[in-house]
């Protein structure tokens, strides 16, 4: 990718130890920015900020966990720069009817998908302003755009994501930042389905069981990269991808 991006631009990743967070990472680190991994995990981003730097980017890690306000509030204030600030952070447990659903598990979905996203970005909305060209992005969910039997908690979240994003947009109208939102459908990465099975992997195994090619990470990361380097005044306001095989959150074609 040609980069025309302005030195010293900087990118927030959130969840950015694995899957999309890590993929939009090295897209946006390729593209020319200089990339803030941030993440629960110290490790895995401490490592990918070495890997990412090795190949002569510039990247940095700060563990962080999105839900916690005062610790976003201190991470907002240790940054000189922000241009795009990527809330990726976020995820799915269970796959229970409402009737069943545990409410902890509800809870904990609305910290992590909505929350986290508030936290973020009313933290870093000041500087993403100062910077005169601003981006936040939020990865949401076809979850957020339709329900499925067993989303439960997880649709409930993932539509006040949504809802929050477009909010955010209306609300910004002048201001020199632009709101985007990805939402995409089944992706294949190594911990989505896992954490929503508590670790099963034989019931993860069975969300993709059959699907010729489920969506990758560096799949939708790239919809992220492209969105973000478009010129300033382009808004991509909604991106929604699936894989060929999934048609809707209930339709979905599968070999034998
Ligand atoms: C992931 C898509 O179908 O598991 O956000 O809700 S789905």
């Amino acid at each position: 990718m040609t980069s025309t991006v302005a030195q010293g631009s900087t990118a927030v990743v959130t969840g950015a130890s694995s899957g999309i967070g890590a993929a939009a990472a090295r897209r946006l680190a390729a593209a020319g920015y200089r990339v803030v991994l941030t993440a629960r995990r110290a490790e895995r981003i401490e490592a990918l900020a070495e890997e990412l730097s090795a190949a002569g980017h510039a990247a940095v890690a700060y563990p962080l966990d999105v839900t916690d306000r005062a610790a976003v509030d201190a991470f907002a204030g240790s940054l000189e720069r922000v241009d795009v600030l990527v809330n990726n952070a976020g995820g799915a447990l269970g796959l229970d009817p409402v009737a069943q659903g545990d409410p902890a598990d509800w809870r904990a979905m609305y910290e992590v998908n909505v929350l986290g996203v508030l936290h973020m970005t009313q933290a870093l909305l000041p500087a993403l302003i100062a910077s005169g060209a601003g981006t936040v992005l939020v990865v949401s969910s076809t979850a957020g755009h339709g329900t499925y039997e067993g989303g439960g908690g997880y649709v409930a979240a993932k539509h006040g994501t949504h809802a929050l994003t477009e909010t955010l947009r209306l609300e910004l109208v002048g201001e020199p930042v632009r709101v985007i939102e990805i939402a995409p459908g089944m992706v294949a990465t190594e911990e989505f389905s896992l954490n929503r099975f508590g670790g099963d992997p034989e019931r993860a195994a069975q969300v993709y069981a059959g699907v010729a090619q489920p969506l990758t990470a560096d799949d939708v990361a790239d919809t992220i990269a492209w969105t973000v380097t478009r010129p300033q005044h382009v808004n991509v306001d909604l991106l929604v991808v699936r894989p060929r095989a999934q048609v809707s959150n209930t339709k979905v074609h599968r070999e034998s």
